[in-house]
């Protein structure tokens, strides 16, 4: 009996202690596409970190004492089945020393909490921007990402380039946050932390990444049917990388006479209502911009890669990878659908 009850403990324990310690183990070595709090790769983000690192450590430290007293006070105390121990225990009443330390010490604790994280917040809020700072605008819509830098005149959509940021030549990207419709949050968990985006209330983040590569995010906030899929991708480019990317974004669209075909249907289908293709008659605001669609490894937010089985399949039925989500769809014929897509697939 009594070590099927110290087995059960010290299973029960190594699981717990086991799904603690995974995020740990999972993301130890270095910065991977993970969205995870646990590897950062951006200045406030490892901010960030060490601050979660001395809660945890505050908060782990009392779940361990707490913990502790109370397996033992359980395995301790438990009932024997000891008929002459069935007595009442001795009752104790007051002890003014006891409820001071229960008082003082949870007090002092919460305060030094509340003032290390206050501290961090206000950090991170009034860092000062730097005169060369890339700006980005980032509107958040059901459920797509709008990206817009404002003094390099481009505009895209769900997949957001970044310069690297080094000790030598520090360039942070400052993000003005808007919200099209209802609240979203910009989450790059690696990145920064998250910050709402919130109708008529501009709000401002910034990220300066310290490692290249591509970084993870999601839409933070509850925002409709299809928040879930509402996702964020994030490159970090080197300035060489990121120079060219900024070059071919800044060009209209690629004219092919070989799918002009595909451009009548995108311009009589209604498409154009809802999507701009620069350098077209096509300046719908409503969906993503397309110029360089075929520049983006996914479409529809992240929710699929963009290939062309599922750029067809998207504008054949796009409730068929996001139901709900606010791209109708058109009803086109077969040869259009292939016509539109063959057109897209040149949008480079
Ligand atoms: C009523 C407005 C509307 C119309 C009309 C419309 N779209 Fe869309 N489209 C959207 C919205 C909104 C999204 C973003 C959906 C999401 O990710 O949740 C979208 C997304 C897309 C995407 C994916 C873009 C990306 O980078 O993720 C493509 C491609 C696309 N539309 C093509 C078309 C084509 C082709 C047509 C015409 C046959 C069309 N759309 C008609 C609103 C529209
Ligand atoms: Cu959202």
């Amino acid at each position: 009996m009594d070590r099927e009850w110290l087995r059960t403990i010290l299973r029960t324990g190594t699981a717990i202690l086991f799904f603690l310690l995974l995020p740990a183990f999972a993301f130890a070595d270095g910065p991977q596409p993970v969205p995870s709090i646990f590897a950062p790769a951006s200045t406030p983000a490892s901010d960030i970190y060490s601050l979660s690192l001395f809660v945890l450590a505050i908060t782990g430290g009392i779940f361990v004492v707490v913990g502790g007293l109370l397996a033992y006070v359980i395995v301790r105390y438990r009932d024997k089945g000891d008929e002459s121990d069935k007595r009442e225990p001795a009752q104790i009443y007051g002890s003014t020393q006891i409820e001071l330390a229960w008082t003082v010490i949870p007090i002092l604790i919460v305060v030094v909490l509340f003032l290390t994280t206050a501290r961090m917040i206000f950090a991170i809020q009034d860092a000062p921007k730097p005169p060369d700072a890339l700006d980005v605008t980032v509107v958040g819509h059901q459920f797509w990402w709008e990206f817009r830098y404002p003094k390099l005149g481009i505009v895209t959509a769900n997949e957001l380039h970044v310069p690297l940021s080094t000790n030598k030549d520090p360039l942070p990207t400052y993000l003005k946050l808007y919200s099209a419709d209802v609240d979203h949050s910009f989450w790059v968990p690696q990145l920064a932390g998250k910050t709402d985006l919130i109708p008529n209330h501009p709000n401002i983040t910034w990220i300066e990444p310290k490692s290249t590569g591509l970084y993870l995010g999601q839409c933070a906030q509850f925002c409709g049917v299809e928040h879930a899929e509402m996702l964020l991708r994030v490159y970090v480019d080197t300035p060489e990388q990121f120079a060219a990317w900024v070059k071919n974004q800044q060009q209209p669209a690629v004219e092919d006479p070989q799918v002009a075909a595909g451009r009548r249907v995108f311009e009589t289908e209604s498409c154009m209502n809802c999507h701009t293709i620069r350098g077209t008659a096509a300046t719908g605001r409503f969906g993503p911009d397309l110029t360089h669609l075929m520049s983006r490894s996914t479409i529809a937010s992240g929710a699929v890669p963009n290939s062309e089985a599922n750029l067809r399949q998207w504008i054949k039925d796009p409730d068929s990878f996001k139901p709900g989500c606010l791209m109708p769809a058109m009803q086109l014929t077969n040869q259009q659908l292939d016509e539109v897509t063959a057109y897209l697939e040149t949008l480079k």
